[in-house]
């Protein structure tokens, strides 16, 4: 039983220097959590409202002193003094006192960071560590540490669009532990940064999540140049270092064609392009290879990919449990992209999770483009035995604190990383 003694919410910094939110949360016991929330910019159309200030003259309209008004206000007022047996009760509470499908009057911002204040203080409380808290909101023990998916080319709207896919990864497949994943990472990655000073004249500058954005003449350059960096790394491709993508197709669907080269391209046409990618590089995954409104289209892509590579939703489904179930239902995907603060609560994204566990899915834990210097991303995707965490790349603060996380959660538990793929 945890009875919350004072919400307090402060207006912070996320690594694009635009405003976020951040919440401690203290309990009658004395046990205090706090934590700041993550903001996208490549986002799902259905993902549950972040609540910004709209005033033209401070950020450009992003701030968020509503948020933390509604925190500081309502939220603190309406739950001080409560108890809460289980986490689904604080976010209950919440998402009835806010009374809209989106969470658009108080804030999901605002509201995911009390939630995770809340674990953040509870685990504190029993003197657990976050991950053992997180295991426990499914109802299950640890079991295996997440496979690192790292990005080592940006494009997309993390890169100012200069190639028209997002993410290009690499996923260290032959590494036995999260140590040994990031020591073959930097191999890669510093590999690909001299590849791109020789082929570009580009200096190692990075994009929002820390992958290196030249100018690629194509999509397919980032692949091929993936790949040609392993090798330089002396990795060998497929077999120590697999490739994941992020092709985040919404951003680039408009009039329902595919505008990936020069000649734009149909569903089927698109599925054709992402299938002879698949015939020639080591590709595991493929998130997001067609857009969020081409429902129609999915079950073909799942039907000709699966078993190839991981047919993976992020737009598409938005950790919604209602598009999830959608999904299974018309077998859309076999993987699961789930950001907590798409949908919200840690409640909510938690019956994502099952729901994509009990079709047979897979599930790739992701931070966002925005982040913060907070690592409860890596106890999460630990407690709920993501098969991959997607966090960027291994550079920039943020997303090393996610890692160095995972590498005190391996050093501490010992767990085996995840036998995938
Ligand atoms: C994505 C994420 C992370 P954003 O599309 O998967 O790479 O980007 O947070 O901008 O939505
Ligand atoms: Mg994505």
């Amino acid at each position: 039983m945890a009875t919350i003694n004072r919400l307090s919410g402060l207006e912070i910094l996320d690594s694009r220097g635009r405003p976020t939110v951040q919440v401690t949360c203290e309990l009658a016991g004395g046990a205090v959590g706090t934590a700041s929330v993550p903001s996208g910019a490549s986002t799902g159309t259905a993902e549950a409202l972040e609540l910004r200030d709209g005033d033209p003259q401070r950020y450009r309209g992003l701030g968020c002193r509503r948020a933390v008004r509604h925190i500081n206000g309502e939220l603190n007022a309406a739950l001080t003094g409560r108890s809460f047996e289980q986490q689904h009760q604080l976010d209950g509470a919440m998402l009835e006192l806010d009374g809209t499908p989106n969470k658009s009057r108080l804030g999901a911002n605002a509201i995911l960071a009390v939630s995770l204040a809340f674990a953040r203080a509870c685990a504190a409380e029993r003197g657990e560590p976050l991950y053992q808290y997180f295991a426990g909101l499914l109802g299950q023990s640890l079991q295996t540490l997440p496979r690192p998916t790292i990005n080592l080319f940006s494009g997309g709207k993390h890169a100012g669009e200069q190639a028209p896919i997002q993410d290009v990864l690499i996923v260290p497949a032959s590494a036995r532990t999260i140590d040994e994943a990031l020591a073959m990472t930097f191999a890669v990655y510093q590999a690909a940064a001299e590849l791109s000073y020789r082929q570009y004249g580009m200096r190692a500058l990075s994009a929002d999540e820390g992958g290196l954005a030249p100018p690629f003449p194509s999509a397919e350059a980032m692949l091929s140049d993936a790949v040609e960096s392993i090798r330089a790394a002396g990795l060998e491709p497929g077999r120590e270092i697999a490739l994941a993508v992020d092709v985040a197709s919404s951003h680039f669907f408009q009039q329902g064609c595919y505008h990936l080269g020069t000649e734009p391209l149909d569903s089927r046409g698109m599925i054709e392009q992402l299938l002879n990618w698949l015939d020639r590089y080591p590709i595991v995954s493929i998130e997001d290879g067609l857009a969020e409104e081409d429902w129609a289209h999915w079950p073909e892509l799942r039907r000709r990919v699966a078993g190839r590579a991981l047919v993976l939703g992020d737009d598409l489904l938005c950790t919604n449990p209602a598009r999830i179930r959608r999904a299974i239902a018309v077998e859309a995907a076999d993987a699961l992209l789930l950001k907590v603060n798409q949908i919200g609560t840690l409640t909510e994204a938690a019956e994502a999770c099952q729901l994509a566990r009990s079709a047979g899915w897979r599930v790739t834990i992701s931070a966002r483009s925005g982040e913060t210097e907070d690592n409860w991303l890596a106890d999460l995707a630990v407690g709920w035995a993501g098969d991959q965490i997607k966090v960027g790349s291994i550079t920039q603060s943020e997303r090393l604190a996610k890692y160095n996380r995972l590498l005190a959660i391996e050093a501490e538990t010992g767990l085996p990383l995840v036998n995938w793929p």
